[in-house]
Protein backbone atom coordinates (compact mmCIF):
# COMPACT_ATOMS: atom_id res chain seq x y z
CA UNK A 1 0.00 0.00 0.00
CA UNK A 2 1.64 3.69 -0.93
CA UNK A 3 0.98 6.43 1.33
CA UNK A 4 0.19 9.50 -0.86
CA UNK A 5 1.77 12.85 0.58
CA UNK A 6 2.63 16.18 -0.97
CA UNK A 7 4.47 19.16 0.16
CA UNK A 8 7.00 22.28 -0.73
CA UNK A 9 9.47 22.42 2.96
CA UNK A 10 13.08 21.33 2.21
CA UNK A 11 12.48 19.52 5.59
CA UNK A 12 9.65 18.12 4.75
CA UNK A 13 11.14 17.04 1.48
CA UNK A 14 13.96 15.20 3.76
CA UNK A 15 11.90 13.39 5.94
CA UNK A 16 9.50 11.85 3.29
CA UNK A 17 12.46 10.74 1.81
CA UNK A 18 13.37 9.05 4.64
CA UNK A 19 9.64 7.83 5.35
CA UNK A 20 9.89 6.28 1.27
CA UNK A 21 13.34 4.73 1.85
CA UNK A 22 11.51 2.85 5.21
CA UNK A 23 13.36 4.90 7.71
CA UNK A 24 10.62 6.18 9.98
CA UNK A 25 12.60 6.45 12.82
CA UNK A 26 14.54 9.55 11.08
CA UNK A 27 11.17 10.37 9.23
CA UNK A 28 9.00 10.85 12.64
CA UNK A 29 12.03 12.87 14.21
CA UNK A 30 12.14 15.66 11.25
CA UNK A 31 8.61 15.54 11.35
CA UNK A 32 8.91 16.03 15.34
CA UNK A 33 10.73 19.31 15.05
CA UNK A 34 8.81 20.44 12.03
CA UNK A 35 5.81 19.99 14.64
CA UNK A 36 7.58 22.08 17.50
CA UNK A 37 8.66 24.70 15.32
CA UNK A 38 5.11 24.93 13.85
CA UNK A 39 2.70 22.64 15.47
CA UNK A 40 -0.24 23.48 13.24
CA UNK A 41 1.94 21.85 9.92
CA UNK A 42 -0.59 19.62 7.85
CA UNK A 43 2.44 17.75 5.80
CA UNK A 44 3.82 16.93 9.25
CA UNK A 45 0.75 15.54 11.24
CA UNK A 46 -0.06 14.09 7.98
CA UNK A 47 3.15 12.06 7.30
CA UNK A 48 3.33 10.91 11.11
CA UNK A 49 -0.29 9.81 10.28
CA UNK A 50 1.49 7.88 7.25
CA UNK A 51 3.99 6.29 9.86
CA UNK A 52 1.90 5.21 12.47
CA UNK A 53 0.00 3.16 9.40
CA UNK A 54 3.33 1.68 8.74
CA UNK A 55 4.42 0.49 11.84
CA UNK A 56 0.75 -0.87 12.06
CA UNK A 57 -1.06 1.34 14.60
CA UNK A 58 -4.18 2.81 12.05
CA UNK A 59 -6.01 4.23 15.55
CA UNK A 60 -2.95 6.35 15.74
CA UNK A 61 -2.86 7.39 12.00
CA UNK A 62 -6.36 8.02 11.75
CA UNK A 63 -6.24 10.96 14.96
CA UNK A 64 -3.12 12.35 13.48
CA UNK A 65 -4.18 12.15 9.69
CA UNK A 66 -7.80 13.83 11.35
CA UNK A 67 -5.56 16.12 12.93
CA UNK A 68 -3.54 17.31 9.06
CA UNK A 69 -7.74 17.18 7.87
CA UNK A 70 -8.84 20.22 10.29
CA UNK A 71 -6.05 21.74 8.80
CA UNK A 72 -6.55 21.32 5.50
CA UNK A 73 -10.26 20.00 5.07
CA UNK A 74 -9.30 19.92 1.00
CA UNK A 75 -6.53 17.62 0.86
CA UNK A 76 -8.01 14.43 -1.33
CA UNK A 77 -4.83 12.71 -0.10
CA UNK A 78 -5.49 12.82 3.42
CA UNK A 79 -9.27 12.01 3.40
CA UNK A 80 -7.77 9.26 1.17
CA UNK A 81 -5.39 8.19 4.02
CA UNK A 82 -8.04 8.26 6.48
CA UNK A 83 -9.97 5.92 4.83
CA UNK A 84 -7.00 3.47 4.49
CA UNK A 85 -6.77 4.04 8.79
CA UNK A 86 -10.08 3.39 9.01
CA UNK A 87 -10.50 0.42 7.24
CA UNK A 88 -7.48 -1.05 8.94
CA UNK A 89 -9.43 -0.52 12.32
CA UNK A 90 -12.68 -2.25 10.76
CA UNK A 91 -14.38 0.50 10.64
CA UNK A 92 -15.95 0.18 6.70
CA UNK A 93 -18.45 2.51 6.70
CA UNK A 94 -16.91 5.24 7.77
CA UNK A 95 -14.04 4.58 5.56
CA UNK A 96 -16.30 4.78 2.73
CA UNK A 97 -17.12 8.00 3.69
CA UNK A 98 -13.53 9.00 4.18
CA UNK A 99 -13.04 7.79 0.74
CA UNK A 100 -16.11 9.46 -0.97
CA UNK A 101 -15.00 12.68 0.26
CA UNK A 102 -11.43 12.39 -1.24
CA UNK A 103 -13.20 11.09 -4.58
CA UNK A 104 -15.78 14.21 -4.00
CA UNK A 105 -12.79 16.65 -4.15
CA UNK A 106 -10.08 14.75 -6.87
CA UNK A 107 -12.54 12.72 -9.12
CA UNK A 108 -9.39 12.02 -10.85
CA UNK A 109 -7.53 10.53 -7.40
CA UNK A 110 -7.78 6.85 -9.35
CA UNK A 111 -6.58 4.96 -6.01
CA UNK A 112 -8.96 6.26 -3.98
CA UNK A 113 -11.79 5.56 -6.39
CA UNK A 114 -10.61 1.58 -5.99
CA UNK A 115 -10.74 1.43 -2.51
CA UNK A 116 -14.45 3.20 -2.69
CA UNK A 117 -15.50 0.04 -4.80
CA UNK A 118 -13.37 -2.04 -3.38
CA UNK A 119 -14.86 -1.62 0.40
CA UNK A 120 -18.56 -1.14 -1.07
CA UNK A 121 -18.52 -4.52 -2.36
CA UNK A 122 -16.85 -6.04 0.38
CA UNK A 123 -19.79 -4.13 2.72
CA UNK A 124 -22.12 -5.66 0.19
CA UNK A 125 -20.69 -9.44 0.49
CA UNK A 126 -20.72 -9.43 4.40
CA UNK A 127 -24.50 -8.13 4.40
CA UNK A 128 -24.88 -11.23 1.80
CA UNK A 129 -23.05 -13.84 3.99
CA UNK A 130 -24.98 -12.69 6.93
CA UNK A 131 -28.50 -12.96 5.73
CA UNK A 132 -27.81 -16.52 3.78
CA UNK A 133 -26.50 -17.88 6.89
CA UNK A 134 -29.90 -16.46 8.61
CA UNK A 135 -31.97 -17.71 6.25
CA UNK A 136 -30.22 -20.85 5.78
CA UNK A 137 -29.70 -21.24 10.00
CA UNK A 138 -25.95 -21.99 9.36
CA UNK A 139 -23.62 -21.50 11.83
CA UNK A 140 -20.69 -18.75 11.47
CA UNK A 141 -17.33 -19.77 10.45
CA UNK A 142 -14.02 -18.02 9.75
CA UNK A 143 -10.98 -20.31 8.58
CA UNK A 144 -7.93 -19.06 7.86
CA UNK A 145 -5.42 -19.09 4.90
CA UNK A 146 -2.31 -20.90 4.50
CA UNK A 147 -0.74 -17.09 4.12
CA UNK A 148 -2.06 -16.03 7.64
CA UNK A 149 -0.76 -19.05 9.34
CA UNK A 150 2.77 -18.48 7.96
CA UNK A 151 2.49 -14.68 8.83
CA UNK A 152 1.02 -15.22 11.83
CA UNK A 153 -1.30 -12.69 11.17
CA UNK A 154 -5.25 -12.41 9.90
CA UNK A 155 -5.50 -10.54 6.46
CA UNK A 156 -8.32 -7.31 7.19
CA UNK A 157 -10.70 -9.12 5.19
CA UNK A 158 -10.76 -12.03 7.28
CA UNK A 159 -11.15 -9.68 10.38
CA UNK A 160 -14.19 -7.77 8.73
CA UNK A 161 -15.75 -11.08 8.04
CA UNK A 162 -15.10 -12.70 11.36
CA UNK A 163 -15.91 -9.19 13.44
CA UNK A 164 -19.36 -8.49 11.09
CA UNK A 165 -20.30 -12.31 11.92
CA UNK A 166 -19.61 -12.51 15.45
CA UNK A 167 -21.59 -8.80 16.53
CA UNK A 168 -24.40 -10.33 14.62
CA UNK A 169 -25.00 -13.77 15.72
CA UNK A 170 -23.20 -13.39 19.08
CA UNK A 171 -20.87 -16.11 18.65
CA UNK A 172 -18.67 -17.44 15.74
CA UNK A 173 -16.79 -21.10 14.96
CA UNK A 174 -13.15 -20.43 14.14
CA UNK A 175 -11.56 -23.26 12.46
CA UNK A 176 -8.47 -24.99 13.23
CA UNK A 177 -7.47 -21.66 15.23
CA UNK A 178 -4.70 -25.03 17.20
CA UNK A 179 -2.84 -27.85 15.91
CA UNK A 180 -4.27 -31.44 16.35
CA UNK A 181 -1.18 -31.87 17.61
CA UNK A 182 -1.07 -28.55 20.24
CA UNK A 183 -4.10 -29.82 21.00
CA UNK A 184 -3.21 -33.22 22.04
CA UNK A 185 -0.54 -31.73 24.10
CA UNK A 186 -3.15 -29.55 26.30
CA UNK A 187 -5.63 -33.14 26.54
CA UNK A 188 -3.11 -35.09 27.67
CA UNK A 189 -1.96 -32.40 30.26
CA UNK A 190 -5.23 -31.68 31.65
CA UNK A 191 -6.01 -35.46 32.06
CA UNK A 192 -3.13 -36.14 34.17
CA UNK A 193 -3.05 -33.07 36.62
CA UNK A 194 -6.92 -32.46 36.99
CA UNK A 195 -8.38 -35.87 37.29
CA UNK A 196 -9.17 -35.20 40.52
CA UNK A 197 -12.43 -33.35 39.11
CA UNK A 198 -13.39 -36.06 37.32
CA UNK A 199 -16.14 -37.04 39.95
CA UNK A 200 -19.43 -36.17 40.40
CA UNK A 201 -19.25 -34.78 43.52
CA UNK A 202 -18.93 -31.12 45.20
CA UNK A 203 -15.42 -29.47 45.55
CA UNK A 204 -14.22 -26.52 47.53
CA UNK A 205 -12.17 -24.94 44.78
CA UNK A 206 -14.46 -25.64 42.00
CA UNK A 207 -18.13 -24.75 40.79
CA UNK A 208 -20.52 -27.55 39.75
CA UNK A 209 -22.35 -26.03 36.77
CA UNK A 210 -24.87 -28.95 35.89
CA UNK A 211 -25.37 -32.34 36.28
CA UNK A 212 -22.13 -34.02 36.19
CA UNK A 213 -20.60 -31.02 35.77
CA UNK A 214 -18.00 -28.86 36.82
CA UNK A 215 -16.31 -25.67 36.19
CA UNK A 216 -12.09 -25.82 37.35
CA UNK A 217 -9.89 -23.17 37.18
CA UNK A 218 -6.84 -23.88 34.94
CA UNK A 219 -3.16 -22.91 35.89
CA UNK A 220 -1.10 -21.09 33.50
CA UNK A 221 1.20 -23.72 33.26
CA UNK A 222 2.84 -26.17 31.75
CA UNK A 223 1.36 -26.35 28.17
CA UNK A 224 -1.14 -23.67 28.86
CA UNK A 225 1.80 -21.27 29.52
CA UNK A 226 1.94 -21.07 25.91
CA UNK A 227 1.27 -17.43 23.93
CA UNK A 228 0.17 -19.11 21.42
CA UNK A 229 -2.71 -20.92 23.75
CA UNK A 230 -3.70 -17.54 25.63
CA UNK A 231 -2.54 -14.84 22.98
CA UNK A 232 -3.08 -16.31 19.80
CA UNK A 233 -1.61 -14.20 17.19
CA UNK A 234 -4.72 -14.93 14.99
CA UNK A 235 -7.06 -14.13 17.25
CA UNK A 236 -6.26 -11.45 19.61
CA UNK A 237 -6.62 -8.76 16.59
CA UNK A 238 -10.31 -9.76 16.21
CA UNK A 239 -10.72 -9.52 20.37
CA UNK A 240 -9.11 -6.12 19.83
CA UNK A 241 -11.78 -5.30 17.74
CA UNK A 242 -14.60 -6.65 19.73
CA UNK A 243 -13.21 -5.47 23.24
CA UNK A 244 -11.48 -2.37 22.66
CA UNK A 245 -7.04 -2.51 22.50
CA UNK A 246 -7.07 -2.41 26.14
CA UNK A 247 -8.69 -6.01 26.70
CA UNK A 248 -7.49 -8.52 29.31
CA UNK A 249 -7.68 -11.85 29.97
CA UNK A 250 -9.61 -12.08 32.68
CA UNK A 251 -9.97 -16.22 32.76
CA UNK A 252 -7.86 -19.47 32.23
CA UNK A 253 -10.77 -22.54 33.33
CA UNK A 254 -12.47 -25.40 31.90
CA UNK A 255 -15.78 -27.21 32.21
CA UNK A 256 -15.58 -30.71 32.66
CA UNK A 257 -18.77 -33.07 31.21
CA UNK A 258 -18.32 -36.51 33.07
CA UNK A 259 -19.93 -39.64 31.05
CA UNK A 260 -23.68 -39.53 31.39
CA UNK A 261 -23.83 -35.51 31.70
CA UNK A 262 -27.44 -34.53 31.12
CA UNK A 263 -28.19 -31.42 29.75
CA UNK A 264 -27.05 -28.04 31.12
CA UNK A 265 -29.80 -25.65 31.96
CA UNK A 266 -30.18 -22.83 29.37
CA UNK A 267 -28.33 -19.51 30.39
CA UNK A 268 -25.96 -17.01 30.25
CA UNK A 269 -22.67 -16.30 31.31
CA UNK A 270 -23.61 -12.78 32.83
CA UNK A 271 -26.25 -10.96 32.60
CA UNK A 272 -26.82 -7.38 30.12
CA UNK A 273 -25.10 -5.08 32.17
CA UNK A 274 -27.51 -2.40 32.82
CA UNK A 275 -30.90 -4.47 32.37
CA UNK A 276 -32.44 -1.97 30.67
CA UNK A 277 -33.27 -3.03 27.30
CA UNK A 278 -32.74 0.20 25.36
CA UNK A 279 -29.36 0.30 27.11
CA UNK A 280 -28.33 -3.48 26.16
CA UNK A 281 -29.57 -3.48 23.02
CA UNK A 282 -26.92 -1.30 22.04
CA UNK A 283 -24.24 -2.25 23.66
CA UNK A 284 -21.19 -4.02 22.55
CA UNK A 285 -19.58 -7.12 24.02
CA UNK A 286 -17.84 -6.69 27.65
CA UNK A 287 -16.55 -10.01 27.49
CA UNK A 288 -16.17 -12.89 25.33
CA UNK A 289 -15.53 -16.65 26.17
CA UNK A 290 -13.25 -18.63 24.25
CA UNK A 291 -14.77 -22.26 24.05
CA UNK A 292 -11.52 -24.57 23.15
CA UNK A 293 -12.62 -28.34 23.29
CA UNK A 294 -10.22 -30.87 24.18
CA UNK A 295 -11.99 -33.71 22.51
CA UNK A 296 -14.36 -33.25 19.46
CA UNK A 297 -17.77 -32.05 20.67
CA UNK A 298 -20.38 -33.57 18.87
CA UNK A 299 -23.99 -35.13 19.73
CA UNK A 300 -22.09 -38.07 21.61
CA UNK A 301 -19.23 -36.56 23.36
CA UNK A 302 -22.17 -33.49 24.11
CA UNK A 303 -21.10 -29.52 22.71
CA UNK A 304 -22.40 -26.30 23.71
CA UNK A 305 -25.69 -25.30 21.88
CA UNK A 306 -25.99 -21.79 21.28
CA UNK A 307 -28.72 -19.20 20.66
CA UNK A 308 -27.37 -17.12 18.12
CA UNK A 309 -28.65 -13.50 18.11
CA UNK A 310 -29.33 -13.55 22.10
CA UNK A 311 -26.90 -12.13 23.32
CA UNK A 312 -28.62 -8.45 23.25
CA UNK A 313 -31.98 -9.60 23.90
CA UNK A 314 -33.26 -8.82 27.31
CA UNK A 315 -35.40 -11.63 29.80
CA UNK A 316 -35.45 -14.50 29.49
CA UNK A 317 -34.91 -16.90 26.23
CA UNK A 318 -38.15 -16.27 24.07
CA UNK A 319 -39.89 -19.73 22.30
CA UNK A 320 -38.70 -18.10 19.44
CA UNK A 321 -35.06 -17.84 20.22
CA UNK A 322 -35.66 -21.47 21.71
CA UNK A 323 -36.09 -22.97 18.48
CA UNK A 324 -33.10 -20.79 16.67
CA UNK A 325 -30.69 -22.88 18.85
CA UNK A 326 -27.76 -24.92 16.95
CA UNK A 327 -25.44 -27.73 18.47
CA UNK A 328 -21.96 -27.32 16.31
CA UNK A 329 -20.01 -30.20 15.86
CA UNK A 330 -16.52 -28.66 16.71
CA UNK A 331 -13.57 -30.22 15.72
CA UNK A 332 -10.41 -31.12 17.64
CA UNK A 333 -8.31 -27.57 16.91
CA UNK A 334 -11.14 -25.90 15.89
CA UNK A 335 -13.01 -23.45 18.79
CA UNK A 336 -16.04 -20.83 19.21
CA UNK A 337 -15.62 -17.53 20.40
CA UNK A 338 -19.54 -16.41 22.59
CA UNK A 339 -20.37 -13.44 23.78
CA UNK A 340 -20.66 -13.45 27.65
CA UNK A 341 -24.51 -12.60 27.59
CA UNK A 342 -25.46 -15.37 25.20
CA UNK A 343 -27.76 -18.34 25.75
CA UNK A 344 -26.15 -21.71 25.52
CA UNK A 345 -26.26 -25.05 27.35
CA UNK A 346 -23.79 -28.09 27.40
CA UNK A 347 -26.05 -30.68 25.75
CA UNK A 348 -25.48 -34.40 27.33
CA UNK A 349 -22.53 -36.25 27.26
CA UNK A 350 -23.59 -39.43 26.00
CA UNK A 351 -20.17 -41.40 25.45
CA UNK A 352 -17.30 -43.17 27.77
CA UNK A 353 -14.79 -39.82 27.89
CA UNK A 354 -14.58 -37.35 29.48
CA UNK A 355 -15.59 -33.69 27.84
CA UNK A 356 -12.92 -31.16 28.80
CA UNK A 357 -14.16 -27.56 27.29
CA UNK A 358 -11.51 -25.24 28.38
CA UNK A 359 -12.27 -21.59 28.19
CA UNK A 360 -10.63 -18.03 27.75
CA UNK A 361 -13.05 -15.58 29.07
CA UNK A 362 -11.68 -11.94 27.74
CA UNK A 363 -12.85 -8.82 29.01
CA UNK A 364 -12.51 -5.05 28.80
CA UNK A 365 -10.26 -3.91 31.44
CA UNK A 366 -13.14 -2.60 33.50
CA UNK A 367 -15.00 -5.50 33.59
CA UNK A 368 -14.92 -8.38 36.81
CA UNK A 369 -16.93 -11.31 37.25
CA UNK A 370 -18.97 -11.12 40.20
CA UNK A 371 -21.65 -14.14 39.33
CA UNK A 372 -19.40 -17.15 38.63
CA UNK A 373 -16.18 -16.53 40.85
CA UNK A 374 -17.57 -17.17 44.19
CA UNK A 375 -15.22 -20.79 44.75
CA UNK A 376 -12.35 -20.38 42.78
CA UNK A 377 -10.47 -17.28 41.53
CA UNK A 378 -10.61 -16.55 38.16
CA UNK A 379 -7.12 -16.87 37.50
CA UNK A 380 -4.17 -18.73 38.79
CA UNK A 381 -0.33 -18.02 38.07
CA UNK A 382 2.60 -18.27 39.86
CA UNK A 383 5.04 -15.54 40.06
CA UNK A 384 7.41 -17.95 38.35
CA UNK A 385 5.27 -18.74 35.70
CA UNK A 386 3.94 -14.92 35.17
CA UNK A 387 8.15 -14.34 34.39
CA UNK A 388 7.65 -17.22 31.79
CA UNK A 389 5.10 -14.41 29.97
CA UNK A 390 6.46 -13.06 26.94
CA UNK A 391 6.81 -8.55 27.97
CA UNK A 392 4.46 -8.07 24.68
CA UNK A 393 1.61 -10.36 26.12
CA UNK A 394 1.92 -9.19 29.84
CA UNK A 395 -0.65 -5.95 29.44
CA UNK A 396 -3.25 -9.28 29.19
CA UNK A 397 -2.74 -10.34 32.56
CA UNK A 398 -1.37 -7.44 34.77
CA UNK A 399 -4.65 -6.93 36.33
CA UNK A 400 -4.05 -10.10 38.26
CA UNK A 401 -0.92 -8.93 39.39
CA UNK A 402 -2.34 -5.87 40.96
CA UNK A 403 -4.00 -7.99 43.67
O1 LIG B 1 -20.26 -27.79 28.84
C1 LIG B 1 -20.52 -27.05 27.91
O2 LIG B 1 -20.59 -27.42 26.73
C2 LIG B 1 -20.79 -25.59 28.14
C3 LIG B 1 -20.48 -25.14 29.51
C4 LIG B 1 -20.71 -23.68 29.66
O3 LIG B 1 -20.64 -22.96 28.71
C5 LIG B 1 -21.06 -23.09 30.95
O4 LIG B 1 -21.09 -23.79 31.97
O5 LIG B 1 -21.33 -21.88 30.97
Amino acid sequence: MTFELRSDSIAFAVARDNFLAGKLQAATQICNQILSAEPENFDALHLLGGIAMRIGNPFRAAELIQSSIELQPGDANAHMNLGRALYQQGKLNEALSAYRQAVKIQHSLSDARQLLEFTRNEIKALDETVRSLDKLAQCPLVSFTRQEYDKRSPDPSTLNRAARLYRHFGYLIIENLFSERFVSELYDYFMSEYSKYFADKVFDDALKVGDKRVMVTVKLKGPFNNPEYYANPLLLPLLARLLGRDLILFSLGGVVSLPGAQSQRTHRDHRPLFEDASVDEMLPSFAVTLGIPLIEMNDINGTTRVYGKTHRAQGELSDNGRKKGVSPVITKGSCMLFDYRLFHEGTPNSSRNVRPLMYNIYARPWFRDCQNYSKQAPMAISDEEFSRIPEQCRHLLLWSRRG
